[in-house]
């Protein structure tokens, strides 16, 4: 079996980096604090205790899936925001947007008897070709210890530097064993995997869910898997940090994308009511040209 590199909880986001760029996937280990690890259980049980298995030939039907998680708890929202991975994503995606955002985030329960998931790439969901850019990526946390036998998820270390293809190829899921990897870990533990990266859910052989939460993050101006500005309410917005704020959509990706009737969406939405300056919002890098080009137009009509 092909293998997955893990690292420390502290390890540099340059590590990381590394790992990821060579194989396309990488593990922290037990990254949640034992504490929030129990806390967040208790409280993501609740949810998926109340909801039934899916229903999809790719979601499954002996799976669970959950969306929406950071007002499930507000471990979710600091699991979101850890610095080492917001360095990855800066990483990978501010080369190619000036913000990135959340591109969905889902609890995956895998139940008893599931059998494996086909294997695919995450990024079709954008429909174009993008070679050497990725526009997501995924961290999958573990609620549950996942295992060898209940459902980890499934990688092919290095698929993502193949040429762009076909993303549900049949012949895929009979890959010899040497190029097959699983993303086993402890619970608390995190595998960050690109969306170029070929993968699927594992076989649950065992008699217990094997529980996953996945957040994904995307370039920030293409449209998020997940419609967070019908998920969220005003209330559940607030009770986010500002950072997260942004992260799950009220941001401008400059020049003006998002914006709404020339203002910012968090003003926009926190006060709707109020009359409100129509403001542009511009990279700083763009501001001095077209301050230039004006000053230049205003002394030529004067002149
Ligand atoms: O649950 C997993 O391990 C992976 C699931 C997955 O890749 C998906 O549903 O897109
Ligand atoms: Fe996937």
């Amino acid at each position: 079996m092909a293998t997955i590199k893990h690292f420390g909880p502290f390890t540099p986001a340059e590590k990381l980096i590394e790992a990821l760029t060579e194989d396309g996937c990488v593990v922290i280990d037990t990254v949640l604090p034992p504490e929030r690890h129990a806390k967040l259980k208790r409280e993501l049980n609740q949810h998926l205790d109340a909801i039934p298995d899916c229903q999809g030939d790719f979601y499954g039907y002996a799976t669970k899936r959950l969306g929406l998680l950071f007002n499930k708890s507000d471990v979710f929202q600091e699991m979101a925001l850890v610095p080492s991975i917001l360095a990855v994503m800066d990483h990978y995606l501010l080369p190619s947007c000036s913000q990135y955002q959340i591109n969905l985030t889902q609890a995956i329960s895998i139940g008893p008897n599931e059998p494996r998931q086909i294997m695919h790439q995450d990024d079709p969901m954008f429909p174009f070709l993008h070679p050497g850019q990725e526009v997501m990526l995924n961290c999958m946390w573990a609620i549950d210890d996942f295992t060898e036998t209940n459902g980890s998820t499934v990688l092919v270390p290095g698929s993502h530097k193949w040429p762009r293809q076909e993303s549900l190829n049949l012949a895929l899921n009979d890959l010899p064993p040497e190029q097959i990897a699983l993303g086993t870990m402890k619970a608390g533990s995190v595998l960050i995997y690109l969306g170029s990266l070929f993968h699927c859910g594992g076989r649950n052989e065992t008699q217990t869910r094997r529980c996953g939460a996945v957040i994904s993050y995307s370039l920030g101006w293409l449209r998020q898997a997940e419609n967070a500005y019908l998920g969220y309410s005003l209330e559940d917005l607030e009770a986010m940090p500002d950072k997260l704020q942004e992260l799950v959509g009220y941001f401008v990706h400059k020049p003006n994308l998002g914006s709404i009737n020339g203002v910012h969406p968090l003003e926009f939405v926190k006060n709707p009511a109020k009359l409100k300056l129509f403001t542009e919002f511009l990279p700083e890098a763009v501001k001095p040209f077209v301050k230039e080009f004006r000053d230049q137009s205003l002394t030529k009509n004067a002149a």
